[in-house]
């Protein structure tokens, strides 16, 4: 199934009881194109939340899978299984891993290549091109890369072609949507700025503005 883009923004639904996820979820649904469930919202509801939440929008499942191939297989159908769209690994886990959650998911799967955050430098960010590569030869969807550093966005577009680029790191970690999708982002990735304000309605349809006009779309 196609992932909606309209708007551009994925809300991160970083919160951990169900009556806040449901009302984030029904204030911003108009605003936003997905869903990304992280382990807060796993842990702390069950992970019927998958299903209930692919019900309102297309569910990616951010478990930033990073084991085995036989094990990373596992965890991507039970994912799959429960209504997620697509999924999250890790890439420094190497081809097998990787290819395992490719299969597994029938190529809905995008692969971190650099973390936003400022130790996504240490590590991440050396490898992140030989990461991005693997991705694409695995046949990945996409990558995930930082909004924080919206130039190593341009870099990595450059690895992958045509691959889609979903980037986190917007608002509380200090990147900026506009930036992320001019140096090449397809969607950007939202949590704490829209969940944590005072009207997430509000602020999710600011950061959908915000990408309409960075992108020209209307
Ligand atoms: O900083 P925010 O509250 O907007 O949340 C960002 C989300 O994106 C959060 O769910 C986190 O797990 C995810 N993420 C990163 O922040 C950085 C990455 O490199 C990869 C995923």
């Amino acid at each position: 199934m196609e992932m909606e883009k309209n708007t551009r923004v994925i809300l991160a639904l970083d919160v951990t009881a169900r009556e806040d996820a449901l009302r984030v979820v029904n204030a911003v649904r108009d605003h936003v194109d997905a869903i990304k469930v992280n382990w807060p919202l796993i842990l702390g509801c069950g992970p019927e939340i998958i299903t209930e939440m692919s019900k309102v929008k297309q569910v990616i499942c951010d478990l930033k899978i990073a084991d085995i191939p036989s094990v990373n297989r596992l965890i991507v159908e039970g994912a799959m299984s429960r209504g997620a769209s697509a999924v999250i690994c890790h890439g420094f886990t190497g081809d097998d891993s990787v290819a395992a959650c490719v299969e597994a998911s029938g190529g809905q799967v995008f692969v971190v290549a650099e973390m936003s955050h400022p130790g996504g430098k240490q590590f991440t960010a050396p490898l992140a091109e030989r990461i991005a590569s693997l991705a694409k030869g695995a046949g990945a969807r996409g990558i995930v890369a930082p909004a924080t550093r919206p130039e190593r966005i341009a870099d990595l577009r450059r690895v992958i072609g045509d691959l889609e680029i979903i980037s986190p790191g917007v608002g509380a970690q200090g990147g900026k949507a506009s930036d992320a999708l001019k140096a090449g982002a397809d969607y950007v990735i939202v949590g704490r700025a829209i969940y944590g304000a005072p009207d997430p309605g509000a602020a999710a349809r600011g950061f959908a503005e915000e990408a309409s006009s960075a992108t020209g779309t209307h």
